[in-house]
């Protein structure tokens, strides 16, 4: 069984990280999302729009992905592979030649793939300008 392993904050979920689990799940046989904790991002400099709890949620509720974990420090990575089992680390090419993951070629295989083009996160933030939360708005669980 090859087992993938990737990472990333997946805050809003959209086509673009569809895409990337879809195509990282296709490396192998078993795909494991490391997921930014909320204090994690906070070392990004990411505020994420859901929590936790709720990226969390909707990731398992995604085909392509078999397990979510917390990424909570940049230098758990290592460790990740070798618990693990990892045979191959996949990110977007926004991170391609990172020092975050580089280092890791060696101890498995790191594969890079295109980012979609035209979607993003902070795009869809933008233009939807969520900045301030609705009131009366019903909160999701654990926001
Ligand atoms: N992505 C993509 N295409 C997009 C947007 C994102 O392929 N249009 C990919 C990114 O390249 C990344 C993954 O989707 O591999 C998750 O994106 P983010 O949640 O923005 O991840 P990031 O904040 O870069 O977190 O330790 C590594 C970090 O946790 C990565």
């Amino acid at each position: 069984m090859k087992r993938v392993l990737t990472y990333g904050t997946f805050d809003l979920l959209h086509y673009g990280h569809i895409q990337l689990l879809r195509r990282a799940r296709q490396l192998g046989d078993y795909l494991i999302v490391a997921l930014s904790t909320d204090e994690f991002n906070g070392l990004k400099n990411k505020k994420a729009y859901h929590s936790y709890e709720a990226r969390k949620a909707m990731l398992e509720a995604v085909r392509y992905v078999d397990l979510v974990i917390p990424e909570k420090t940049w230098g758990q990575k290592l460790d990740d592979v070798k618990n693990y089992h990892v045979d191959t680390v996949v990110m977007g090419s926004d991170w391609a030649g990172s020092d975050r993951f580089e280092y890791l070629k060696g101890h498995c295989e790191l594969v890079y793939l295109d980012r979609t083009p035209g979607v993003s996160t902070s795009r869809i933030k933008k233009e939807l300008d969520l900045q301030q939360p609705m009131p009366g708005m019903t909160q999701i669980p654990g926001e």
